[in-house]
């Protein structure tokens, strides 16, 4: 990068740089970020009224392209420069253009002080590195590759195999000898006590093999695999079992790292597995659409649902029925006495269709009853974590009658509850943000003392620090989560390099190179949300009652506004009334365009109507400005709010319905960390518009089976829109084009049943990861345990004193 930067100034450019940075010198703001750069940019070129494509492929183009940041300090300017991704470049460019590189330190400072938060004089402030503790693990090299660690992690253990096979054989070897079901012994048994006679058992095994028929089933076979040493685990037919063996015996002769992955694949090692989730509501009814519970509810549920029927599949091959196996799984949550009409009181429940999958609700220790009683922010809930672990360690143990076998956290409480469980229990931890709210609030991290009151992100920030570092291996739900686009920063990258002005500064967060990465996209309930040609399996009286609801029920306790004419296409959105989810946008959207009202109704479900509903700020504002909007581009009849908490079924059918009459589904959130919402209505067969800042831009191609919006220009959105719904009626088959193209993209990419094999796969080849390294972890381990005690804790204490004064 710095050559790029030397182009520019050894080159006649260098007038253009000169110019452009005074005119920065200039600007009132003085900490430009990537949008703000390029509009300056271009409102440079038009005031010195440079000609349209003057700038084009330049280099100083390609430099401005690059920077991500610009702060400016006296006369100087700073350039942060992302010249790939996961990478990051600091250069101070003075005013007579001299141009040094700086290091993260020194950036770390020139933040604190542009926040008038740096105290020299007072010592040296905490700095995080956790980079020394990643010198165990391979380390990828493209960045292309982020977010496929299992690849490398395949083609790294399967190396170490062939290279020192003396230490890797026999740690394959102990780890095969490890596995038990309720005290019964997996795999092989005492029978063969070391690495050779596994080898030589294998021969055997498989020359015995060779003489059955494939279909053979285990049973009538398995006293003779027993007698070799083999217990049950290899296989349910003489086929089976033949194939894993000779993955066993490929994998130590000739190490290839399929076979390795697909052996590691197979092994019986998960029966019961613990899927995390302490915040917000969380049951099977009436908690959509509340605040803090969304889509982490429904994906955790579905997840739970897929990974039964996956673990029951995978019992069955490997021959394990004759143990009469039944994989359990439950989801941890918290149970708030005060339920407001929901079972979140209730300590057991069972998911729905599911024959031992489970939702165990542990309380939070009664610190105040005001509090603890109740439903309790995402935001305030870090005092009462570890108490809660240690209560649930208690309860999960009785639940399973032992140990589970995976620990899989879900957003930052969830996996900093799911670290400290795992290390007590020794288990394999995943985790999965869902979302990290770091980059959805802008500067967060460099005001968050002006925001600690509201949002605590002091202790936010430092659980996920903690929690993704002790994870085992991340599930993300896009790349892009990982390490972002060519130009904007990913959500783990913002971890990578940040201050938190007074408390810490973070030099090495987390190693976006390290093969814990998988990127591993959810599905969705493929029961609920289908194709809305599937006539046959839609109820007919469920049609007509949420049509009725949708377009013409006068309800006013739970539906706001009359349609003028109600037959105009709906263009539909749900989602919480958050302010990242920004409905309020896409009304201001839609009042802004007179077009765009004559030719459709916009259907808003949103839980709410009413401020005195809800106790959460940001709710509160959302509703109290989406009135104002409607108000201000008087959208009366035009509009129909919907503030109803739908059971999933119903929610199903809505998205169907809107498909009936050739609507559209939008989802215009400032920023979305996947979107399930954009998935369920791709499957119905909805033309989808999502915005296009975070995870939407993966599911969706543009314009092949969806489309794009910046929901930041609203004219430019309801001009998309616009184009969509006058390309329809120039050609009626357009809309139908883009609908089954939506169907086909969530079918052939977006099932559960892609996810959990990919989701107990990883939790396999991982968990024989942990095993082998583990004495690599312990420093690391021990490091995040310190700052969980000296850092952490102390802060939680001091806000449950606050809460305790409520
Ligand atoms: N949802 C719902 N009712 C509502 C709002 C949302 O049923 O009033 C459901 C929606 O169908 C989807 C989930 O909640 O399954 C929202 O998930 P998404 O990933 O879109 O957003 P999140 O709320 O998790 O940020
Ligand atoms: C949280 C979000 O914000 C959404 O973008 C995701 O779809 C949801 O969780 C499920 O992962």
């Amino acid at each position: 990068m710095s050559e790029l930067i030397e182009a520019v100034i050894g080159s006649e450019e260098k007038g253009d740089l000169r110019e452009f940075a005074s005119f920065l010198r200039q600007q009132e703001k003085r900490y430009l970020l990537r949008n703000d750069i390029l509009t300056a940019f271009s409102e440079y070129a038009t005031n010195r009224q440079k000609p349209e494509n003057f700038y084009k492929s330049s280099n100083l183009e390609k430099l401005i392209y690059y920077t991500q940041e610009i702060i400016r300090e006296d006369s100087n300017l700073y350039l942060i420069i992302r010249p790939k991704i996961a990478s990051q470049e600091v250069y101070r460019l003075t005013e007579d253009l001299a141009v040094d590189r700086i290091t993260v330190q020194e950036l770390l400072d020139l933040r604190d002080r542009f926040v008038n938060h740096f105290h020299p004089h007072e010592g040296d402030l905490l700095e995080l590195d956790f980079g020394p503790f990643y010198d165990y693990s391979p380390t990828i090299r493209d960045p292309k590759n982020i977010g496929n660690g299992v690849q490398l992690l395949n083609r790294y253990l399967s190396s170490k195999l062939l290279q020192e096979p003396g230490q890797w054989q026999e740690a394959l070897f102990n780890f095969l000898r490890v596995h038990t079901y309720n005290g019964v012994q997996l795999l092989i048994d005492e029978r063969i006590r070391s690495q050779q006679q596994l080898s030589d058992r294998v021969k055997k095994a498989l020359t015995f093999l060779n003489d059955l028929p494939n279909h053979q089933s285990y049973e009538e076979f398995r006293f003779e695999l027993q007698t070799m040493g083999f217990a049950p685990g290899w296989g349910n037919t003489a086929g089976r079992v033949r194939e894993t063996l000779e993955m066993l015996d490929e994998s130590i002769d000739s190490s290839d790292r399929q076979t390795l992955e697909a052996f590691l694949s197979r092994i019986p090692m998960v029966f019961k597995i613990v899927l995390v989730s302490p915040h917000g509501w969380f049951g099977q009814e009436g908690v959509l659409g509340r605040p803090d519970t969304g889509g982490q509810v429904v994906y955790v549920l579905d997840q739970a649902k897929g990974l039964e029927k996956q673990l029951q599949e995978d019992i069955t091959l490997a021959g394990l029925d004759v143990l009469n196996i039944h994989p359990k799984v439950i989801i941890l949550t918290r149970l708030i006495p005060n339920s407001d009409g929901t079972r979140c009181n209730q300590r057991l429940e069972k998911v729905y269709g599911t024959e031992n999958a489970w939702i165990l609700r542990v309380p939070f220790r009664e610190f105040n009853p005001n509090m603890t009683n109740n439903w309790i922010s995402r935001f305030e809930i870090w005092p009462y974590l570890e108490t809660y672990a240690i209560d649930a360690e208690k309860e999960l143990l009785a639940e399973f009658h032992g140990r589970p076998d995976l620990i899989v956290g879900n957003y930052s409480d969830g996996n900093l509850v799911a670290f400290l469980l795992a290390r007590r229990l020794k288990v394999t931890q995943c985790n999965i943000a869902h979302a990290l709210e770091k980059s959805k609030y802008l500067f967060s991290n460099l005001y968050w003392q002006e925001s600690e009151e509201a949002y605590h992100f002091s202790l936010h920030f430092t659980a996920d620090l903690l929690a993704m570092n002790a994870a085992n291996f991340i599930m993300t739900s896009t790349y892009q989560e990982i390490v972002g686009t060519p130009d904007s920063v990913g959500q783990y990258e913002s971890y990578k390099c940040f201050t938190m002005p007074d408390l810490y500064h973070v030099v090495n967060g987390i190693e976006l190179f390290s093969p814990k990465f998988n990127v591993v996209a959810p599905g969705v309930n493929e029961n609920v949300y289908f194709p809305y040609t599937r006539h046959e399996d839609r109820i007919e009286s469920d049609r007509d009652r949420l049509e009725q609801m949708l377009f013409e029920r006068e309800d006013p306790t739970q539906i706001f506004g009359k349609l003028e004419d109600p037959r105009k296409h709906p263009l539909f959105s749900m989602a919480r009334l958050d302010r990242i989810k920004n409905l309020t946008g896409l009304a201001e959207c839609f009042g802004k365009s007179q077009e765009l009202q004559a030719h459709s109704n916009l259907i808003l479900i949103a839980g709410k109507l009413r401020v005195e509903e809800t106790t959460d700020r940001e709710e509160r504002a959302e509703i109290e400005k989406l009135y104002r909007i409607i108000d201000e581009y008087n959208l009366h009849g035009k509009i129909r709010w919907l503030g109803v908490r739908l059971p999933k079924s119903d929610s199903g059918e809505i998205y169907r319905i809107i498909a009936d009459r050739q609507g559209i589904f939008v989802q215009p959130a400032l920023f979305e960390a996947f979107g399930l919402t954009i998935l369920e209505s791709m499957i119905s067969g909805l033309p989808t518009f999502a915005t296009q800042f975070g995870g939407p831009l993966e599911i969706i191609q543009d314009k092949v089976n969806g489309f794009y919006i910046n929901p930041t220009h609203l004219d430019e959105t309801a001009e998309r829109i616009l184009e969509f719904i006058s390309k329809c009626d120039r050609d009626p088959h357009y809309w139908h084009e883009i609908s089954q193209r939506a169907i086909d993209r969530v079918y052939s990419t977006y099932t559960w049943k892609i996810h959990t094999t990919r989701l107990l796969s990883l939790a396999r080849i991982y968990g024989f990861w942990n095993f082998t390294s583990q004495e690599n972890r312990e420093d690391l381990l021990r490091y995040i345990e310190s700052l969980f005690y000296l850092l952490f804790k102390p802060r939680a204490q001091r806000l449950l004193e606050q809460h305790m004064q409520r």
